[in-house]
């Protein structure tokens, strides 16, 4: 089992309760690396791009106008299974079902309901390329395959 590389975001409304630091903690001490990571602020393209799967429901408008409402924290993770292990981590969308199915979770620790929901995961290896390479455009996709990295550096 190789190292997984996927997008962690931290939303929004977590970003502006000063989670961002006791948010990332949780994550290094749960084994991920983190590779790059860069405050930035989506603009109204850029988020229904990111969300464009999301176009057609009825939460879409509220939840394009909550991702651009503020400042979001975007990090590459990368260990074993990044991309399930990430998402099970973050718990379950809505943050009020967290609090009961996954009190643990980040989503139940830090979320506010099923909209600002405090975290982002990739939820598969194309989405996590795609989610990449909306933050990082210089990070590129030959790096996703970390055996091919290390040959590279040999
Ligand atoms: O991947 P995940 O974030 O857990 O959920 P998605 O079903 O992909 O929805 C993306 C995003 O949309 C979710 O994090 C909050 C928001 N949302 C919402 O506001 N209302 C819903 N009923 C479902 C999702
Ligand atoms: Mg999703």
């Amino acid at each position: 089992s190789l190292p997984e590389k996927t997008l962690a975001m931290i939303k929004p409304d977590a970003v502006q309760s000063n989670y961002t630091s006791m948010i990332r903690q949780i994550i290094v001490s749960e084994g991920f690396h983190i590779l790059e990571e860069k405050l930035a602020h989506l603009d109204d393209v850029a988020a229904k791009s990111f969300y464009k799967e999301h176009a057609e429901r009825s939460f879409f408008p509220s939840l394009i106008r909550f991702m651009t409402s503020g400042p979001v924290y975007a990090m590459i993770l990368e260990r074993e299974g990044a991309i399930k292990k990430w998402r099970t981590l973050m718990g379950p969308t809505d943050s009020n079902k967290a609090r009961v199915q996954a009190p643990d979770s980040i989503r139940a620790k830090f979320g506010i309901d099923g909209e600002k929901n405090s975290v982002h995961g990739s939820d598969s290896t194309e989405a996590a390329i795609r989610e990449i390479a909306t933050f990082f455009r210089d990070f590129q996709e030959s790096n996703m395959d970390s055996s091919r990295r290390v040959h590279e550096e040999l």
